[in-house]
């Protein structure tokens, strides 16, 4: 089965590049989509230039809304080629991992296999630490597995391979940073099988300044939002 990577970024001319480079080497991966969200910087014409195909959204629309066109472009891609819709499953990357992107192999090769509908990479220890809590994390974590009974350890990584059956059973895709939590329950709500797979990935750390703590307090409020809508309402109940 063909493989087709999905890129959300925000501002990431820095990297870009060479997370596309790295990815179009992947055993599997023959399309690479970037989705540009309301950057800034030269983010859409870096990617083009490194091979990847670039749906450039004019406003900001969030992770889950980027994902979602991502994937809507994907299969403009299939049909364009004759292929049926959904014939690639789907590589969710996130922009900031750079050449380490390499290493996404083992996260694509259990579900090539059907040992897995849905992988979750889990990063080791990052060079520089992150300036949050685990908050974030531990809300996402513990809605996890009081909705569905499984505890995932990294609740919130956005490097994920899942079959196109998956991917519709986690429709509509949740908004903002919510979507990974989301979609982890909706996958094995539907009764398929997850499973997380350690891969040796780098990514940039949030630090402690304002900008990360605003993006932590999206993050959070997102992740509650998702869990909400599938109904939980915290540990106290
Ligand atoms: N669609 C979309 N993607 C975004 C946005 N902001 C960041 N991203 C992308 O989402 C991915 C993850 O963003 P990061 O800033 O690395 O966030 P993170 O890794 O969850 O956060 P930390 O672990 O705290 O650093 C990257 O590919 C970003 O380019 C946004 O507003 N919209
Ligand atoms: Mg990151």
């Amino acid at each position: 089965m063909p493989v087709a990577a999905v890129i959300p970024a925000k501002d990431e001319s820095a990297e870009v590049t060479a997370t596309v480079d790295a990815i179009r080497v992947v055993d599997g991966v023959d399309l690479v989509v970037v989705v540009d969200d309301g950057s800034t910087d030269d983010t859409s014409r870096l990617a083009r230039d490194a091979g990847a195909c670039v749906v450039t959204l004019s406003s900001n629309r969030g992770k889950g809304a980027a994902l979602t066109a991502g994937v809507l472009r994907v299969a403009e891609e299939e049909t364009r080629a004759g292929l049926p819709v959904g014939t690639h499953a789907l590589l969710f990357v996130d922009a900031d991992l750079g050449g380490s992107a390499v290493n996404l192999a083992g996260l694509v090769a259990p579900v090539l296999d059907g040992r897995a509908d849905l992988t979750i990479a889990n990063l080791p220890p990052q060079a520089t630490p992150g300036g949050g809590h685990g908050l974030v994390v531990t809300l996402a974590r513990t809605g996890i597995e009081r909705l569905t009974g499984w505890r995932p350890t990294q609740p919130l990584s956005g490097m994920r391979c899942l079959t196109r059956a998956a991917y519709d059973a986690a429709q509509p895709l949740a908004a903002g940073w919510g979507v990974e939590t989301a979609m982890t329950i909706d996958v094995l709500r539907a009764g398929l099988h997850a499973i997380e797979v350690p891969c040796d990935l780098h990514h940039r750390v949030s630090g402690a300044g304002w900008r990360a703590q605003l993006h932590r307090a999206g993050q959070y409020r997102d992740v509650w939002r998702a869990l909400l809508a599938r109904g939980y309402r915290g540990t106290g109940r």
